[in-house]
């Protein structure tokens, strides 16, 4: 079983991740899940923090001589901007983050909770996530991530290949599929700024090559839709998760909404079997299993909600009506919620894969992807 945790606060010492049931023999850099990392600190509207930072991992256990061990991984990123032993309690909770309902829950202080539940901590879920992108190198399977709205504005994908779109998303400032919108956005985000307020916005992962029955339907805490939505919905400011039509999908009829199964013996691929389907209505899931098609993954996240303009809430000492407290945030990380969702879901996806195929080598792992599309073939 392929899974992690992570520890760590906003301030702290280092931020880490805890990968468990990472199979043995595969070859792993550092340098890309370096490059992961820088791309979460970037995007357009980001606060002074990422500034300070340059965050790096550093593997601390379950690698040999640039191989996986089959042992547990340790991931650390160092925080240059460690200061919490010196930091002081807040008194004014913001409407939105955790501050109000931690401090009541652990009859605690706001400060407590929210070091862990600011969105730092997602760097090392990105960690991790890019340390699983490694296992599914090795299977051919991609997973991409990028911004499909700013603000209520919806920035259309160009249509291209994937590393056509890659270089795209790449260029843009916003991580999205048409840089050439760039400047509207960030005239968006500099306005929204001037106002003291923030933006929020829709983010897209597909993951491409991701072979028949992952995931199960039988049982619900197996189904692969429900593990991607709960790893979705479990980062930091995500209020919504679609998989394929998502929401649409309710609002046409069957006719318009199930893809048609189409047979192709002279295009069998180790992905799709010669199965072939004219639309991705489902978004590569039926009934909790991947079917042969890519998966598309699609996510609300809501504006940040440390304000410069603060909204209005109590001083938890006088019960008093003041206004929320201000700390240094971003106007906008919409565009760092599309590396971290690429990396969650990639996360969910190798952990089901490992589930699938077996866990204990990459080779064994091979093997029986290998078995499995023979005996595919006859059924
Ligand atoms: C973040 C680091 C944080 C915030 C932001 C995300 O750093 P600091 O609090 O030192 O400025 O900028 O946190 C939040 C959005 C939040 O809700 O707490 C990061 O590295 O992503």
């Amino acid at each position: 079983m392929l899974r992690y945790w992570t520890a760590g606060e906003s301030h702290g010492k280092a931020l880490w991740a805890l990968v468990d049931g990472f199979p043995a023999g595969v070859a792993i850099e550092t340098e890309s899940i370096d490059a992961e990392l820088r791309r979460r600190q970037g995007g357009y509207g980001r606060g002074g923090r990422q500034r300070i930072e340059t965050d790096r991992v550093e593997i601390k256990s379950g690698v040999w001589q640039g191989r996986s061990l089959g042992s547990p991984v340790a991931l650390e990123v160092v925080n240059k901007d460690a200061k919490l032993e010196r930091l002081d309690d807040l008194e004014r909770p913001r409407p939105g983050h955790g501050d109000l309902t931690g401090a009541i829950k652990y009859l605690g202080s706001i400060r407590g909770v929210l070091e862990r539940a600011s969105a730092r901590e997602t760097a090392a879920r990105v960690a991790a996530g890019a340390l699983a992108k490694q296992l599914l190198r090795e299977f051919g399977i991609t997973a991409f991530g990028y911004t499909a709205e700013l603000g209520g504005v919806r920035v259309e994908p160009r249509p291209g290949t994937l590393d056509e779109q890659r270089a795209w998303r790449d260029s843009s400032e916003l991580y999205t599929l048409d840089p050439d919108q760039d400047a509207a956005l960030k005239t968006l985000i500099d306005e929204c700024g001037k106002e003291g307020d923030t933006l929020g916005g829709v983010l897209e992962v597909r993951v491409e090559g991701v072979p028949f029955g992952l995931g199960t339907h039988a049982q619900w805490d197996r189904k692969l839709d429900g593990r991607i939505a709960q790893a979705v919905m479990a980062v930091q400011a995500i209020k919504g998760v679609e998989i394929g039509l998502g929401f649409e999908a309710a609002r046409r009829r069957g006719s318009q909404v199930h893809d048609a199964i189409q047979f192709d013996a002279s295009e069998r691929d180790s992905t799709t079997l010669g199965y072939h389907r004219p639309t991705n209505n489902a978004g590569g899931l039926e009934a909790g299993m991947t079917n042969g098609q890519p998966l598309l993954v699609r996510a609300a996240k809501k504006p940040i909600s440390t304000l410069r303009k603060p909204l209005e809430s109590i001083n938890l000492a006088t019960k008093e009506a003041e206004a929320a407290a201000y700390e240094r945030s971003d106007i906008c990380a919409v565009p760092a919620a599309g590396v971290i969702l690429e990396n969650v879901v990639a996360f969910e996806v190798a952990a089901a894969l490992v589930e699938k195929f077996g866990g204990d080598s990459l080779l064994e792992m091979q093997a029986r992807w290998k078995m499995f599309q023979e005996l595919a073939k006859e059924r």
